[in-house]
């Protein structure tokens, strides 16, 4: 029988990165299991919903915002990332300079939705194999060197960890839920008015 509850989680996540580098690519393909070599920019913004997937024990629904990459298209992330839960910045292996602008985008994240918020670094295209220019030990230096909550690479034309991407956010965002609402617990203990004391 169909389960019709209401999911525990709905997650929004951003999908952040210099132009072409594969968000929409990777966001269509975990939803839709379909590669469009040809594919449009994206102007502005696009959205993808994931209905339900199981985290741990949590029924979890994924909004994702993928934004265009484009200088034109900056303008929008401070306003439209508030109340983000997670953030997918992607590169192009194939692109250093993709991986060079992240701090400026992720700048924006952890101004606008937390400091604690997981941001994942994800290196996209490595099916592209004879012209890679970012070797996987270098991804991950930076990710570790840079804060970033997780690393991975993929591939959104073969499909190569395109789930496991957006099952490693969706748990770290569940991680980050129970410990909001731990330190929520303990903060009502705390917080106990005593009249006239
Ligand atoms: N070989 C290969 N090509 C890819 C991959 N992912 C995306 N592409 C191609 O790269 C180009 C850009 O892909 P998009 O998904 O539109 O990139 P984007 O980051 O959404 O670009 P903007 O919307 O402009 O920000 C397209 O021609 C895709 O077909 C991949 O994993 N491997
Ligand atoms: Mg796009």
């Amino acid at each position: 029988m169909r389960d019709t509850r209401d999911p525990d989680y709905i997650f929004k996540i951003l999908m952040l990165g210099d132009g072409s580098v594969g968000k929409t690519s990777l966001s269509k393909h975990y939803i839709e299991r379909a590669f469009t070599p040809d594919i449009r920019l994206t102007v502005g913004i696009q959205f993808f919903i994931k209905q339900e997937i199981k985290v741990e024990d949590k029924r979890v629904k994924l909004q994702i915002w993928d934004f265009g990459g484009e200088d034109r298209f900056r303008i929008m992330v401070p306003t439209l990332c508030l109340g983000s839960h997670g953030c997918i910045f992607m590169y192009d292996v194939t692109r250093p300079s993709t991986l060079n602008s992240h701090h400026s985008w992720t700048y924006i994240v952890k101004e606008r939705c937390g400091k604690d918020v997981p941001i994942m670094l994800v290196g996209n295209k490595i099916d592209l194999v004879e012209k890679r220019a970012i070797s996987t030990e270098h991804g991950i230096e930076v990710a570790k060197r840079s804060g970033f909550t997780g690393f991975s690479e993929t591939s959104a034309k073969d499909g190569t960890n395109v789930d496991s991407t957006f099952e490693t956010i969706a748990r770290l965002m569940v991680q980050r839920m129970h410990r909001l609402e731990k330190e929520d617990q303990s903060k009502d203990k705390k917080s106990t008015v005593i009249v006239g004391k």
